[in-house]
C-alpha cells in the first residue's frame, strides 16, 4: 500500500533527493516550502517537480505547521532548518527559531495531530565532541557554534519527546553530505563552482577560502537519502550516525577538484598565507581570506556508523572520487 510522506525543506539538497528516493520507492510525496512561487530547481533537475505536493510554509507559525501535520501522514521527515554554521553564527536567534522553535512546533503538531506518524529529525555532526576517533550514537555531546547548540537542543527536544509521550521518533546525527545540488554557502560546492569557473575562462581570477586545513566527514547527500527513509523503517525508534568514516581535509577536496578539471594545484606559503597555483602555467588558483576562518573550528570528526550498517542495511555507495565527479560534471553543463 503506498504510503504518505512530507519532507519539510523538500526544496533543498537532502530533501530533494529524499524525495526522489521516496517515490522511487512509490511513496506519496509532499513537502513544505517556504515560497511556492520560486521554482524549486533541485526538483526540476531530478525530473519530479510535478510529482509531488508541496505546502507553503513561509513562518514559523505553529497553528499552520499544526495543519498540516494533521493531513494524515505516515512519515515526516523534518529537514527544514538554518544549516549553515557560518549564517548561525551572523544570526543566532533566526538559528533559534528556524531550528528549535520549529522543530518543537513539528514535535507537538505530531503529538497532538498524528501520533502514530513516525518522524525524523535530521541532526548533525557538530552535536559530537572531537576525541580523535571515530564517533558512535553513544558519543559525548559538545556544541561550539549556534547553530550546534540549536541543533543539540532540537535532538534533546526530540527525545523528551520519544521517552515521554511514546511517539516513534528518530534523530539522524548527520556528518557532512554534499552533491552536485549543494548551495555555494559550503565549502564544497564553492570550491567546485570557482574551479569550474577557472577552467572555463582563463582570465577568471582566483578565488577565496578560509581554513583549508579543516577536516570533514565527506559524503554524497544521495547516499543519505536512502538512509534517512531507511530509518523509520526499524521496529524500535534509535538514533544513527549517517558517515563515511574517512577524514579528507578542505584542502584534500580542493587538490583532487583542481586535478580531475587538469590543473596542477601547488600550495606554497602558511597559515593565512597559504595560495595555491596552478604549477602548469604559474595561475594563482586560490588564496586565503581570514574572513572566512570560524571563531572555532573543531578538530577534524569522522563517523562511525555501524549501527545504520547492521541495523538498517545502509551502506554508502558513491565514493569521494565519483561525488567530486558528480558536481564537476553538474557544474561544468551549468556554465556551458
Ligand atoms: O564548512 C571550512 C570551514 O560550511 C566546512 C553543514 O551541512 O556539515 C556542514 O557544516 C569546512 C569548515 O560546512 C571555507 O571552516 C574553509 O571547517 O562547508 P561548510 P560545515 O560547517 O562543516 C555539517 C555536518 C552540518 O550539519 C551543516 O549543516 O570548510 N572552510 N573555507 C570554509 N567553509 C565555507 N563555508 N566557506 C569557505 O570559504
Amino acid at each position: 500500500m503506498p504510503q504518505k510522506a512530507l519532507i519539510t525543506g523538500i526544496t533543498g539538497q537532502t530533501g530533494s533527493f529524499l524525495a526522489q528516493h521516496l517515490l522511487q520507492l512509490g511513496h506519496e510525496v509532499h513537502g513544505t516550502s517556504r515560497s511556492l512561487t520560486n521554482e524549486p530547481w533541485r526538483l526540476v533537475h531530478l525530473g519530479i517537480r510535478e510529482r509531488v505536493t508541496l505546502h507553503e510554509l513561509n513562518a514559523i507559525v505553529p497553528g499552520r505547521i499544526a495543519e498540516i501535520a494533521a493531513q494524515g501522514y505516515d512519515y515526516i521527515f523534518h529537514l527544514a532548518a538554518e544549516s549553515s554554521v557560518a549564517n548561525s553564527l551572523k544570526h543566532p536567534t533566526d538559528t533559534v527559531t528556524a531550528n528549535v522553535v520549529q522543530t518543537t512546533a513539528w514535535l507537538e503538531a505530531v503529538k497532538n495531530q498524528s501520533p502514530d506518524c513516525r518522524f525524523f529529525n535530521a541532526v548533525t555532526s557538530e552535536v559530537l565532541a572531537a576525541t580523535g576517533d571515530p564517533l558512535d550514537e553513544d558519543s559525548r555531546r559538545s556544541a561550539t557554534n549556534p547553530y550546534a547548540v540549536t541543533k543539540l537542543a532540537s535532538m534533546n527536544m526530540a527525545l523528551v519527546f520519544r521517552d515521554s509521550f511514546d511517539l516513534y521518533i528518530v534523530n539522524g546525527l548527520l556528518f557532512n553530505h554534499e552533491s552536485e545540488l549543494r548551495d555555494t554557502r559550503f565549502v564544497t560546492a564553492k570550491i567546485i563552482y570557482n574551479l569550474c569557473l577557472l577552467a572555463k575562462e582563463p582570465s577568471a581570477p582566483p578565488f577565496e577560502l578560509g581554513n583549508v586545513l579543516a577536516e570533514r566527514d565527506f559524503s554524497h547527500a544521495e547516499d543519505f537519502a536512502r538512509g534517512i527513509a531507511a530509518s523509520l523503517q526499524a521496529e524500535t525508534p534509535r538514533d544513527y550516525i549517517f558517515a563515511s568514516g574517512a577524514l579528507r581535509t578542505v584542502k584534500e577536496f580542493f587538490d583532487t577538484a583542481a586535478t580531475l578539471l587538469g590543473f596542477q594545484p601547488e600550495w606554497s606559503g602558511d597559515g593565512t598565507d597559504m595560495v595555491c597555483q596552478d604549477s602548469l602555467t604559474g595561475r594563482v588558483l586560490v588564496t586565503i581570506n581570514p574572513a572566512f576562518y570560524r571563531p572555532v573550528d573543531e578538530p577534524g570528526k569522522a563517523g562511525n556508523a555501524k549501527r545504520a550498517c547492521t541495523h538498517l542495511n545502509w551502506e554508502p555507495n558513491i565514493a569521494f572520487e565519483a561525488l567530486l565527479r558528480r558536481m564537476i560534471t553538474f557544474q561544468m553543463s551549468r556554465l556551458e
